[in-house]
């Protein structure tokens, strides 16, 4: 073997490893230029073969082709697979678990809104709504609230102008429905309700259903009669209720309805203060006195009707101790229910 022979195969290693060594396309440019650019060693040790004695020059010649093409394979791969490194995106891993998407779901007012609408619904009560913003007249005047009389009081109001306010219960809807239908009438009216109110039980907005029956014969037993078969569903079924005397300018007589304590069923604890009871509504007979605002003086009708406050029942029956929670749309506690 010629020593020119000898060069080029030490040369062919040497290229070899400068371009498995490079680990970008700058380096194997460099590694390229260097053994097979125009002045690479290389090709300066294959242009040295034609100055060898003639009966060394094929073996050398073949040696300096075979090491060429070698290297520019070499380089051609090398660079494929650099190439391919640069450009990979991040594998999917078909084995890690999927991440779910969020979902979306009724919030805990809603959800007790619309099961208490679904138990009168089933009792033969319709579902009707009126306006969060009230005029004097449908929320207190057509109610029998006299002109500057201290029942007006009972509510704290907001005035939002001159005749407009928003509605502190559900009631104006009563007079509303009475004024479009004539009776018999049964519905329930679920809805937003605002008071100048603020503590752990009561929140400045909060919500009610209010419970209109009028038509001939009826009497407080079927007030007690709808209002039991309500909270032996909603509650549990051996929820027990008592009406107390209470007042109300639009019903008489009226009524304030309390539930045995859901905590410790009547024999009194911390929640009901050692009574036995909690208060859930109000209710009473309406008062003919409302007869006249809607045209229904001859109808020769009686009624009952209710209005429950529905953050309230939600209290109770899951047990919350402050009304707030239902309105600081903290996930954690929203995503118990
Ligand atoms: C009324 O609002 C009457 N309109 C109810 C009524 C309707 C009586 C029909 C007779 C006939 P009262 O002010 O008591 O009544 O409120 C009824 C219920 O609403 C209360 O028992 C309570 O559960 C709820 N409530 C009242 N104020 C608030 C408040 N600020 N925050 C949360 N709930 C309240």
């Amino acid at each position: 073997m010629s020593g020119l022979e000898e060069k080029i195969k030490a040369s062919l290693a040497e290229a070899l490893v400068a371009l498995g060594a490079a680990t970008s396309t700058k380096g194997l440019e460099e590694a390229r230029v260097a053994f097979i650019g125009t002045k690479g060693r290389l090709i300066e040790l294959s242009r040295a073969v034609g100055s060898l004695p003639v009966a060394e020059r094929p073996a050398a010649g073949q040696a300096a082709n075979l090491a060429l093409n070698e290297v520019r394979k070499a380089h051609k791969e090398a660079l494929e697979a650099l190439n391919a490194k640069l450009t990979q995106k991040p594998g999917l891993d078909v084995t890690l678990p999927g991440r779910r998407s969020p979902l979306g779901r009724q919030h805990l007012i809603s959800r007790t809104m619309a099961e208490i609408c679904g138990i009168f619904e089933k009792l033969g009560f319709t579902v009707v709504e009126g306006p969060e913003v009230e005029t004097d007249y449908y929320n207190f005047e057509a109610l029998n609230f006299p002109v500057d009389h201290p029942s007006r009081d009972m509510q704290e109001t907001l005035f939002v102008g001159q005749d407009l306010l928003l509605r502190t219960h559900t009631s104006p809807v009563q007079i509303r429905t009475m004024e479009k239908l004539k009776p018999p009438v049964w519905i329930v009216a679920p809805g937003k309700t605002y008071r100048r109110d603020d503590d752990v039980t009561h929140s400045p907005m909060f919500h009610q259903v209010e419970g209109l029956a009028v038509a001939k014969g009826i009497t407080m037993a079927d007030l007690k009669g709808v209002l039991s078969a309500f909270a032996t569903t909603f509650f549990s079924p051996d929820t027990a209720i008592r009406l107390r005397p209470s007042f109300f300018p639009f019903t008489e007589p009226s009524a304030e309805v309390d539930i045995a304590c859901v905590l410790c069923g009547g024999r009194g604890c911390r929640l009901c203060k050692g009574s036995g009871w909690l208060e859930l509504l109000g209710s009473g007979m309406v008062d003919p006195a409302l007869y006249k605002f809607v045209g229904y003086e001859n109808e020769n009708v009686t009624g009952f009707a209710f209005g429950l406050g529905i953050d309230r029942a939600a209290m109770l029956k899951y047990g919350l101790p402050n009304i707030r929670h239902l309105y600081e749309s903290d996930l954690r506690f929203l995503e118990q229910f």
